[in-house]
């Protein structure tokens, strides 16, 4: 408080806020293509869900167009993101997966 800079003994206190990871959403979107099959083994494959989650969230997709199918750090949604588009392709499926902030 020497006053050099001007604050007239304004004491200012800095307390460092612990800071949170953005997360991000991982969607999978709905086309008229790939088979559901298909869909419910991805989720299984690169999202650890269960068949009968896998099921019920790959019918989500079928019907209501899209599906948040996880929340996860930059670097894993990016990950499962190629993942997922790496596998649709190998296999000629028109699959869309992309990741968007929370
Ligand atoms: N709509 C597709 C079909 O009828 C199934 C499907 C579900 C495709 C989910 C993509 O993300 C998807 N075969």
């Amino acid at each position: 408080e020497d006053d050099a800079d001007g604050d007239a003994g304004v004491a200012t206190k800095t307390r460092a806020k612990t800071q949170r990871p953005r997360m991000y959403k991982v969607l999978l979107l709905n086309d008229d293509y790939t088979p559901m099959e298909f869909v419910v083994h991805i989720l299984e494959r690169f999202f650890g869900k269960s068949h009968a989650e896998a099921f019920d969230i790959m019918l989500t997709v079928h019907k209501k167009g899209l599906a948040v199918v996880g929340v996860y750090s930059f670097e894993v949604a990016e990950t499962k993101v190629t993942q997922v588009m790496d596998f649709a392709r190998r296999h000629q499926h028109p699959l869309q997966c992309t990741m968007e902030k929370e």
